[in-house]
């Protein structure tokens, strides 16, 4: 359902090479680097770091598992700034991962990845129904994106995806996690297990964003640590955390 694929390795001028030739506006998802073409030119491609580590890269990743959609895993190495050849901008508007391309249509920003995905291949849902409802999921994917970068920045996904643990939350850190979990609690005031009554894409970006407390043993509570592990247990968020990462 997945095929990851790699820039071959070899000496630096060739890795830089492959980069380019897989980049050249002709190519399709690497197809040039490749030694058997796509099967289907309109098959997805998912660009994502090389470590795995990226929580908008996960969300995407975790939407397309969920609706069964067949696509190529393509890791951009973000420390050796392939992100920012001319190749990649001429892909991404953004310069960043992920990005998803379809033939000589491409992406960027995971929300609204998410969101063309959904409209794409509207079968399974990934967002909960109704207008309001749905909003409302686009409210936290969108919050969630743009505030509390203290807490993503002294907890940074290292601690969810590496395991390393971080030292003790700055008092401005505190503060993002106070709001986080007073949001987190309002969402699940009731007990419920998903925010929407069944699950969503929101569930997943909520529950990284508490794993990332959660997983380097920062005190959370216990409703919200057993709501953001029954989330991660999902096989399609399992399918992103077992990925195989290269060593820091
Ligand atoms: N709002 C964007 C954020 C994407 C983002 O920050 N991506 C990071 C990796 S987590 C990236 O590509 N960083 C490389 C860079 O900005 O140069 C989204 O939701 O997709």
């Amino acid at each position: 359902m997945c095929e990851i694929r790699r820039i071959p390795q070899g000496n630096a001028p060739m890795k830089i090479l492959n980069f380019l030739l897989a980049f050249s506006p002709r190519s399709v998802c690497f197809s040039r680097v490749w030694r058997s073409p796509p099967v289907n030119d309109a098959r997805l491609c998912l660009y994502v770091d090389a470590q795995f580590t990226s929580p908008y890269a996960m969300s995407v990743f975790v939407v397309l598992r969920e609706k069964g959609v067949e696509f190529d895993l393509i890791p951009v190495d973000l420390d050796a700034g392939e992100n920012h050849t001319l190749e990649y901008a001429h892909l991404s508007l953004t310069q960043r991962v992920p990005t998803l391309q379809q033939d000589d249509f491409a992406l960027s920003e995971s929300s609204a990845i998410t969101e063309y995905l959904e409209d794409s291949f509207p079968d399974i849902p990934v967002y909960p129904e109704g207008l309001r409802q749905r909003a409302k999921a686009r409210q936290i994917q969108a919050w969630l994106r743009s505030d509390l970068g203290q807490l993503r920045q002294e907890r940074s996904t290292l601690v969810v995806f590496y395991g390393h643990k971080a030292p003790q939350l700055t008092d401005l850190a505190q503060e993002a996690t106070r709001k986080l979990i007073h949001a987190a609690r309002t969402l699940l005031a009731d007990g419920r297990e998903y925010v929407f009554g069944e699950w969503s894409i929101a569930d997943v970006d909520l529950a990284l964003m508490l794993n990332r407390l959660v997983l380097n043993g920062d005190a959370v509570p216990a409703l919200l640590v057993q709501y953001a592990q029954r989330q991660w247990q999902r096989p399609s968020v399992q399918s992103w955390v077992n990925l195989q990462r290269p060593p820091l």
